[in-house]
């Protein structure tokens, strides 16, 4: 049999790999697909043998899942991407900060309210700079249940339910003007930690920026979590006040460094800009120091601290003022390399890495140690605001070499750690045991964060690792100045590492994605009873039974029960007169998977989409007199352009 595959191949049989062998000769009398075989295919679209290996690694044929769930942010186009793996095929845009058309997000009326729910200085929001999604855990691996997402320019935290992929629950405080340092979760998501990134006065307001070092501050927030409802519950939630340096990200503590929260920043010089003014321009002068600070919070003492009511309500958010946070002894400092910017915790939980973007090192901290110098109060001095710094010496395990700019890092099964090296523009692998890196491999173009699967939990897979690349470059065919990011897979499951796989992601600038088993998930396929709505997750009130559809003038307006099924609404006839206010409601009173309806009003920018079993409200002015036809927007049959109706609207 071999003799025959090895002779069919020829002559680069024995260079190719098995699976190839056994496609291009496993049926010796079969013709490869499209009628040529393998070898001619090669030649003719000039792939490498190393092409072809990559390409049997990530080839999904049809009707096959892939093993991994990608979730990446879509950066300033605010939606969450979900990504499968290995194939890197799209699988989902889930609306979260923006309206999502598709999904009928920001449409109906409870979507509308959960998308609107935080205004910020009197402005409705729809668009949001995300970063870092974070998956919930259960022992510090993922659970599948929900993902959290944050908004760097409006500072908001959002909850995506994984059960249907619909965003729950918007948050936000106007403690913070920005945020970074966020979404990240504590090992059994307890809370979700937002930190703020731009110092400004704490609650809002105004104060002049002469004035940073006294009234602009810094605040970590911990959202609590409630597992059981799914929600984020803001009335138990409290926030930490910080200096007014600029904190970059945040990590929780895992394992044995349980309860200890780290986040880095940058600008302790406190340089606030002010290039046409007479002063250096912001970026110069938060260069200047060799040491930015580390910041290590005891979040199990800051939790106790502000159940004894020890502060102060600000903007609605309990606030442990930063004099009572080093009273009680719960934040401390450590010096960290030139502009840090990834604080990642190792999946053991002994050690902390940061990457200091203008230094050529990874710093490897012990959190055990830190606990205990922080316990023992062995500081060697203090910040202007009298936050305790520990020695750099006493708190570091050791620094790895890494090349120019290394910004975050991710983790692997074999103990190895990956490290993203933007200036050098390649991953570096290297060793938690000795950090001495091992290999390095090229990245198309500036990478920025990487993620391997489920590389930051307490047991990381291994095997898949995608660098998210901020540059693309020559990688695609072009499509003018606005470049997509490039995505690209890499295998990391033996040496050396082998990129796999380029994905163009044309849609804002992603940031961080996590990676997750997809059988970890367990999703609905229809929503049950009848008339569900996701977003009070309950039977709607007005949810509409077939045979029940009705039309009822009420002092509110016009309440239209209406049904939908393949192919028709009912009703199909809907008479308002102009000026009244329309309350529709609409159940897709079917249960077969995939049976989505959707409905469109022309002119009055009503959209919903009607997944099986869901209900959705919306309501509207029907102000103008005219006829309006509705129809279905999802070809959900053979008589789906006849699953039509019509909104007439009577002059008064
Ligand atoms: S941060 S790479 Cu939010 Cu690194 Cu973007
Ligand atoms: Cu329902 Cu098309």
């Amino acid at each position: 049999m071999t003799m025959t595959i090895a002779s069919r191949c020829s002559p680069f049989a024995s260079l190719l790999p098995f699976a190839l062998l056994a496609a291009c000769g496993g049926r010796p009398n079969a013709p490869a697909g499209g009628g040529a075989d393998v070898l001619a295919l090669m030649q003719a679209r000039n792939l490498s043998e190393q092409d072809v290996n990559a390409a049997l690694k990530t080839y999904t044929p049809t009707g096959r899942h892939d093993e991994y769930y990608q979730f990446a942010s879509g950066g300033h186009g605010g939606n969450l991407i979900v990504i499968g793996l290995p194939s890197m095929r799209i699988l989902k845009y889930v609306g979260v900060f923006s309206p999502e058309p598709w999904q009928g997000y920001g449409y109906g009326d409870q979507s509308g309210d959960v998308l609107g729910s935080v205004q910020r200085a009197g402005h409705t929001l729809t668009w949001a700079d995300m970063h870092h999604p974070a998956l919930s855990e259960t022992g510090g691996d993922y659970d599948g249940k929900w993902i959290f997402v944050n908004d760097k320019a409006n500072p908001r935290i959002a909850v995506v339910d994984l059960s249907d992929f619909v965003t729950k629950q918007i948050v936000g405080s106007e403690l913070i003007q920005s945020d970074h340092g966020a979404a990240f979760v504590t090992p059994n998501t307890d809370y979700v930690i937002e930190t703020a990134q731009y110092p400004a006065p704490l609650g809002g307001g105004y104060a002049p920026i002469e004035t940073w070092n006294e009234n602009y501050r810094g605040a970590m927030i911990f959202w609590r979590f409630d597992k059981q409802k799914g929600r984020i519950l803001p009335a138990e939630s409290f926030a930490i006040e910080l200096p007014p340096y600029m904190q970059d990200l945040a990590d929780a503590g895992k394992l044995v460094s349980d309860g200890w929260v780290y986040c880095n920043s940058i600008d302790v010089e406190r340089a606030y800009g002010g290039n046409l003014e007479g002063r250096p321009s912001l970026e110069a002068g938060a260069s200047q120091n060799d040491m930015d600070y580390l910041h290590v919070l005891n979040l199990r003492r800051a939790e106790a601290v502000a159940k004894a009511g020890k502060t102060e309500t600000i903007a609605g958010m309990r606030v442990i003022r930063l004099q009572t946070a080093i009273d009680e002894n719960l934040l401390a400092f450590v010096p960290e390399p030139k502009s840090p910017h990834g604080v990642d915790v190792t999946p053991d939980g002994t050690a902390v890495v940061v990457g200091g973007k203008l230094d050529t090192h990874t710093t490897v901290y012990d959190t055990m140690q830190m606990a205990k110098l922080i316990e023992q109060k062995q500081f060697v001095g203090k910040d202007p605001y009298g936050v305790p710094i520990l020695d750099f010496q006493a708190a570091i395990r050791g620094q790895c070499e890494i090349g120019l700019g290394p910004l975050h890092t991710t983790f692997d099964d074999q103990g190895f750690a990956y490290t993203s090296v933007f200036i050098e523009t390649v991953v570096a692998k290297w060793s938690l045991k000795d950090l001495k890196v091992v290999e390095k491999i090229d990245t198309h173009f500036n990478i920025g964060h990487l993620v391997a699967a489920e590389g930051d939990t307490v047991s990381p897979d291994g095997r898949f690792l995608v660098a998210m690349n901020k540059w693309a470059l020559d990688r695609f065919a072009p499509v003018g100045p606005l470049l997509p990011q490039n995505f690209q897979l890499i295998d990391i499951a033996g040496a050396p590492m082998q990129l796999l796989y380029d994905m163009p992601l044309p849609l804002g600038e992603p940031h961080y994605a996590q990676i997750i088993k997809a059988d970890k998930l367990k999703p609905i396929d229809v929503y049950k009873p009848i008339g569900f709505n996701p977003f009070t997750e309950a039977v709607d009130p007005f949810a509409t039974v077939a045979g029940k559809e009705r039309i009822e003038r009420k002092a509110d307006g016009v309440h239209v029960y209406m049904t939908a099924v393949r192919s028709h609404f009912t009703p199909d006839i809907v008479r308002v007169k102009a000026g009244d206010t329309v309350h529709l409601h609409v159940t897709n009173v079917e249960q077969a998977a995939d049976a989505t309806h959707g409905l469109a009003i022309g002119s009055h920018n009503v959209n919903l989409s009607l997944e099986p079993g869901k209900h959705c409200n919306v309501t509207f002015k029907a102000d103008r007199a005219g006829v309006y036809p509705f129809y279905c927007t999802e070809f959900c049959s053979a008589l789906h352009l006849e699953m039509a109706g019509y909104l007439l609207v009577e002059p008064q």
